[in-house]
């Protein structure tokens, strides 16, 4: 039997983007939330053969438009990856919504700005074009905020290391310079993974953050590790681990956003400072605090992700039942 996906692929700020445009199983649920709940429990196959070897890689992510359930918004993600599907991706969002504006797959009421609904919520999207082209993507992100500071875990191999824990649409544990972690001149990203891994394990052991009004939302999934900006224009630098083996190619959406949700959170970035991120690679992100709100018990921000992506062709993917990978695999 041969299911056949057609996607656009492509890359926000160098980490790949594949918008599945044809071939969305029909999902069950009221919201996005749901019908994510129904995708894991009953296509997930689509998402490992779609991201994992030999038809993806570590890093690849992507996902799918949908209608949305809501009368106010204009379209529905679900997000894909390799580590599963995420409640919100940041530049996941910049992607599909640059190749689906660029498609004809999106079709905005107003002519420069979209409601989307995803799992984690409602996010507002303005873009610019020149042309047929999506030259920037603006997204006011789901509300972010710091959900535990000074954690002390024990890493295998590395000893103790303190650590904060911050949402942004995905729960991360944040990692400071400190002994320990010198910094991220010191590790090459086969390290980072290496490290990464264990901090997570550790981290999940120490704490288990859950969303207060979406109880599907829990648990430490990523690690970011910070660091001085390479560049004098810049104002922080980050590499974000998530799956088994991926390094964030960009500065990462949601860990752009939980990042500054821990900066509001300690006094150290205000509301509307430009927040330039750098990716591991140098690409960037200009983040900002748009606004402060209570989320239940916590005191949040809103922050705003601004960047762009590039569409580098069609991809018609098959995946046939008799090959023995049709479901793909990951090594390591
Ligand atoms: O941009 O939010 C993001 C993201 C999450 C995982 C990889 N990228």
């Amino acid at each position: 039997m041969r299911h056949v996906f057609f996607c656009v692929d492509g890359h926000t700020a160098g980490n790949p983007v594949r918008l599945v445009a044809g071939g969305a199983p029909p999902l069950l649920g009221a919201t996005m939330a749901e019908r994510r709940t129904d995708f894991q429990q009953r296509y997930d196959w689509i998402r490992t053969s779609l991201c994992f070897e030999p038809r993806g890689h570590d890093m690849m992510s992507g996902g799918f438009l949908y209608p949305p359930t809501r009368a106010d918004c204009d379209v529905g993600i679900l997000f894909i990856e390799t580590s599963g599907c995420l409640p919100m991706c940041g530049h996941g969002t910049i992607g599909l919504v640059t190749f689906g504006l660029e498609c004809g797959l999106i079709h905005p009421r107003t002519s420069g700005s979209l409601r989307i609904e995803v799992p984690a919520g409602i996010i507002d999207v303005t873009y610019q074009m020149e042309g047929n082209r999506v030259t920037s993507v603006r997204l006011i992100n789901v509300p972010s905020y710091l959900a535990a500071r000074d954690l002390v875990i024990e890493v295998p191999g590395l000893g103790p290391l303190k650590i904060d824990v911050s949402y942004g649409g995905n729960y991360y544990a944040i990692v400071e310079p400190q002994p320990g972690y010198p910094g991220l001149d010191e590790l090459d990203a086969r390290r980072l993974v290496d490290l990464s891994r264990r901090v997570r394990a550790s981290a999940q052991q120490a704490i288990e953050p859950v969303h207060p009004f979406e109880p599907t939302i829990r648990g430490v999934s990523h690690v970011l590790w910070t660091d001085a900006p390479t560049a004098p224009d810049a104002t922080a630098r980050n590499a974000v681990f998530y799956g088994n083996s991926a390094i964030d190619r960009s500065p990462c959406g949601t860990g752009t956003s939980a990042r500054m949700a821990q900066l509001a959170a300690r006094g150290r970035l205000e509301r509307g400072e430009p927040f330039v991120h750098e990716s591991y690679i140098g690409s960037r992100f200009i983040g900002r605090i748009e606004d402060e709100v209570q989320l239940g018990p916590f005191d949040a921000i809103v922050p705003s992700i601004e960047g762009s992506a590039i569409s580098s062709g069609f991809n018609t993917i098959w995946v046939d039942r008799e090959d023995p990978f049709w479901e793909g695999f990951q090594v390591g």
